[in-house]
């Protein structure tokens, strides 16, 4: 994919994945493509997400049309937050991954997709990446959070846990839901960028939801390919955050070695539970059966 972008191919990445972004040279049409995918989202997000997230996006002036330049983006982001986003090619191994975010540099993919592919999309593209995860980077406790959790996969490789932790931040970062009130609000990346899961994660009665339990997340699995058969709810960034303040070594301790799983839609004894799913979607065989 970052392949198929001619300003990507053209470089050769730095040994910590960068390139340049090289704003200048996306065509009309590549800016077509966001303004597009921007307004299609602000439209089916309604006020599904957290006021957080359209604040970021106001802050940073991302509602301004066309693929943002990263320049511009980051002189608000360092002021607010200290965080930078940075181009890269595609996707880029764990340990580097992380020590960009342990270091409040966020990776972000060049490329943006094709009109072929404004629904599903294997490698993140510039709209997943900023459009998703850039706004909430403004936000001071959950940029803290996004820091803690680049440190903590550079442990999490060491103690061979990363499954672990790669499932917190899949529950949280990419698909997270926070209560407001009694109701759920988006602000994971991965459901802020996609215009079918906008809908799904928040309105559709088929997913259970469960409160955000870190220990619990760690040993559920999740799905890569189709809708969460279940979604976790936080209260505020500070419970994301609190949450991470603890010395996983005892957690990763007994996870070590152990591959135990929750099944998708098994409740525990001790799960907070906001809605029990009809699980009606995935057992239609799912894949966006009505989308
Ligand atoms: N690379 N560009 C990019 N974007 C990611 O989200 C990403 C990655 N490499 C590894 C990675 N994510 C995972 O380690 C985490 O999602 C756990
Ligand atoms: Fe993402």
């Amino acid at each position: 994919m970052g392949i198929q972008d001619p300003v990507t191919a053209a470089q050769t990445p730095a040994e910590d994945f960068q390139i340049e972004q090289r704003w200048s040279l996306y065509t009309d049409d590549e800016h077509a493509v966001w303004r597009e995918l921007y307004e299609r989202q602000i439209r089916v997000l309604k006020d599904r997400a957290v006021p957080e997230f359209y604040d970021g996006l106001a802050a940073l002036n991302l509602n301004e049309g066309g693929i943002p330049d990263l320049a511009r983006i980051n002189e608000k982001l360092m002021d607010l937050t200290g965080w930078e986003v940075i181009s890269v090619p595609h996707l880029i191994p764990d340990d580097i991954f992380f020590d960009h975010l342990a270091n409040r540099r966020f990776p972000a993919g060049r490329f943006i997709r094709g009109r072929d592919q404004m629904d599903y999309l294997q490698e993140p593209d510039i709209f997943h990446d900023v459009f998703g995860h850039v706004p909430l980077l403004a936000q001071p406790v959950f940029a803290n959070y996004m820091e803690a959790y680049g440190r903590g996969g550079i442990r999490a490789l060491k103690w061979d846990c990363l499954k672990n932790l790669a499932r917190l931040y899949w529950y949280t970062v990419e698909f997270g839901l926070m209560r407001v009130g009694d109701e759920n609000k988006i602000y994971g990346a991965g459901i802020v960028s996609s215009r079918t899961e906008s809908v799904f994660s928040v309105d559709d009665p088929s997913p259970n939801r469960l409160h955000f339990d870190l220990e619990r997340i760690m040993q559920t699995d999740y799905r890569i390919d189709d809708f969460q058969q279940i979604y976790f709810a936080i209260d505020s960034f500070e419970e994301l955050f609190e949450a991470t303040q603890q010395d996983f070594a005892p957690i990763y301790d007994y996870m070590t070695g152990s591959d135990k799983v929750f099944d998708l839609t098994e409740i525990l004894e001790g799960d907070k539970v906001y809605n029990i799913g009809t699980q009606a979607y995935a057992n239609a065989g799912g894949r966006f059966a009505d989308a």
